[in-house]
């Protein structure tokens, strides 16, 4: 994590050269237009900054505190623009006819008028910011042009996973700021697993005083990382965190999309309520099939990572838990999806227990693998009818896919192409393209331990979101793309941003910008350093682009 201090340092200095000389004037995601023409505007605190529409009001704020760290000045907000005054015009007339989420800035020597509403225009606020320096200066100069853009992708989503490693909530909001800088408009929160349940649901208390704790994380299937078996890690979000989240991303445009493991991945939920299980009196097993040593009796929040035979028991008192569950979900996330898990779920347990066994003669289902889309399918049911939506990772494909689901592709792109050709809607997310950030960024033996392969940001800038297997039509299927942190060996705030950064920048751009205007060169010699050299100043961590394993 050395970083190449006096290389930034002179970066910083020179950023509005850089970023005037550059076809995309420093913007991450490259727009989808930018015309240049002759002159400058210079914003200094004579500048009026205009919005006129109340639901502009807030985005005009935003601007108007960057200003403040940026120039150590505030604009004076008006209504209209004075008589001859210079100003910056933040509009929402005529952006009926942009498309969705998309803006307008036309930067001359004495305006900048900025046309979008909604996200529209918090996107061009984005842009705006980015091309002021990040020094302080009393004068900043903007060189004249028009900037067209608007998304490739309805859908860009970033993951977090809470659940292997928690994060406090003031890092939560930093991510969701990350995020938003870069035109990303969900935020999928990974909020239950194995080794951690995170959020309070009120009617079940014991989700989070038993399954919220487990003992440190020293045995398993990969190496462990910390944590001794009398040390206890625990976290979790109270609903009042959660409101506070939520409405904190909604005024960054951000959905929040919570997830809720099932029917895997639910060894913190059963160590709180072992009825959940097929065998409520079976010990917790760990993942190489033996038992827990010792004193250790009776079900656990898991302590090593992998994946588990204890998974929930389909009757009718688990399918009761999940939809109170869900009922207290729905209440905090406005959310139109919600994310119900179902990868990885073995059938072992399903096979053993002579209650699942009957369950599937009793249902007609062809096998275990019929339970799996029985319970994803009954759940689905039930969520649509509280007017929002499933989405699943792949494996709910698995006997048969969920009338209405959304199908979210990690095994490769197979998943996700399988689902749009039987007209269902995708999110591309595949481990194999880079688009797992809990992956090593380069071959470099210094690089901090991490799960799986190697994605380095080259690798998720080269990815195209759209299968070439897919017809035209089922190309519409695809509403965008996400990377997922997972956070077995991601222990800290600052090795989220490690891992995140610079390749959320790439992230970005395979979302919103279109395909012909993407440029890696440009990218990863423009515009990254100069984004990176920003982080300094918000005391953000980052991975430092070397040549090697690129
Ligand atoms: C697979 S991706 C998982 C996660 C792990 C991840 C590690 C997915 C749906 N399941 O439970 O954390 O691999 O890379």
């Amino acid at each position: 994590m050395k970083k190449p201090v006096l290389f930034l340092a002179a970066l910083a200095f020179t950023v509005n050269v850089f970023a005037q000389h550059d076809v995309n004037m420093g913007i991450i995601p490259a727009p989808s237009s930018i015309v240049k023409a002759n002159g400058s505007f210079i914003l200094d605190k004579t500048v009026v900054l205009v919005s006129n529409e109340v639901n502009n009001a807030k985005t005009a704020d935003l601007l108007n505190a960057f200003i403040v760290t940026k120039g150590g000045f505030a604009l004076r907000e008006a209504k209209s623009v004075p008589g001859g005054q210079r100003a910056i015009i933040l509009t929402s007339k005529g952006a009926e006819s942009l498309p969705k989420e998309g803006y307008t800035i036309q930067i001359s020597t004495n305006q900048i008028k900025v046309t979008g509403s909604g996200p529209g225009l918090f996107y061009a606020v984005q842009s705006i910011m980015q091309l002021m320096p990040e020094k302080n200066a009393d004068k900043i100069t903007i060189q004249a042009a028009t900037i067209n853009d608007f998304p490739r992708f309805k859908y860009r989503g970033t993951h977090l996973d809470v659940a292997r490693h928690f994060f406090p909530v003031s890092f939560v909001k930093k991510y969701i700021d990350l995020l938003a800088s870069y035109k990303m408009n969900n935020f999928h929160w990974h909020l239950t697993d194995d080794q951690g349940w995170r959020i309070e649901i009120k009617k079940y208390p014991k989700l989070t005083s038993i399954g919220a704790s487990r003992n440190g994380t020293v045995i398993g299937n990969y190496p462990g990382t910390g944590g001794t078996d009398d040390e206890v890690y625990k976290g979790y979000y109270t609903q009042e965190d959660v409101k506070e989240i939520v409405a904190y991303a909604d005024t960054k445009f951000i959905n929040v999309v919570p997830e809720i493991e099932m029917p895997g991945h639910a060894s913190a939920a059963i160590a709180a309520y072992p009825e959940l299980s097929c065998f409520p009196d079976r010990d917790t097993f760990v993942s190489d099939k033996t038992p827990w040593s010792g004193s250790r009796k009776g079900k656990h929040v898991q302590q090593t990572w992998g994946v588990f035979d204890d998974v929930f028991v389909p009757s009718e008192n688990t399918f009761k838990f999940l939809e109170n569950v869900i009922d207290e979900v729905i209440t905090l996330f406005p959310s139109k999806y919600i994310h119900i898990g179902g990868d990885e779920c073995p059938k072992e347990y399903w096979k053993q227990s002579p209650f699942c066994q009957q369950f599937i003669k009793d249902n007609n289902l062809k096998d275990e693998h019929g339970l799996q889309s029985y319970f994803i399918q009954r759940m689905e049911k039930y969520i649509n009818g509280k007017g929002r939506s499933i989405i699943g990772w792949d494996e709910i494909l698995e006997g048969g896919l969920a009338p209405n689901a959304t199908v979210m592709s990690w095994r490769g792109e197979s998943g996700g192409i399988a689902a749009a050709q039987q007209n269902h809607d995708v999110i591309m997310t595949p481990g194999s393209a880079g688009l797992y950030f809990d992956h090593k960024q380069s071959a470099s033996p210094d690089e901090p331990l991490t799960i799986g392969g190697l994605a380095s940001y080259a690798k998720v800038y080269a990815y195209d979101p759209i299968p070439k297997e897919l017809t035209a039509d089922q190309q519409k299927y695809i509403l965008g793309v996400q990377a997922n942190i997972w956070s077995e060996y991601i222990e800290t705030p600052a090795k989220v941003e490690f891992m995140l950064l610079p390749r959320l920048y790439s992230l970005a751009e395979i979302a919103w910008t279109k395909p012909s205007n993407k440029d890696f060169k440009n990218f990863s010699e423009e515009r990254v350093p100069l984004h990176l050299a920003r982080l300094d100043q918000t005391n953000t961590n980052y991975w430092v682009p070397t040549a090697i394993g690129q």
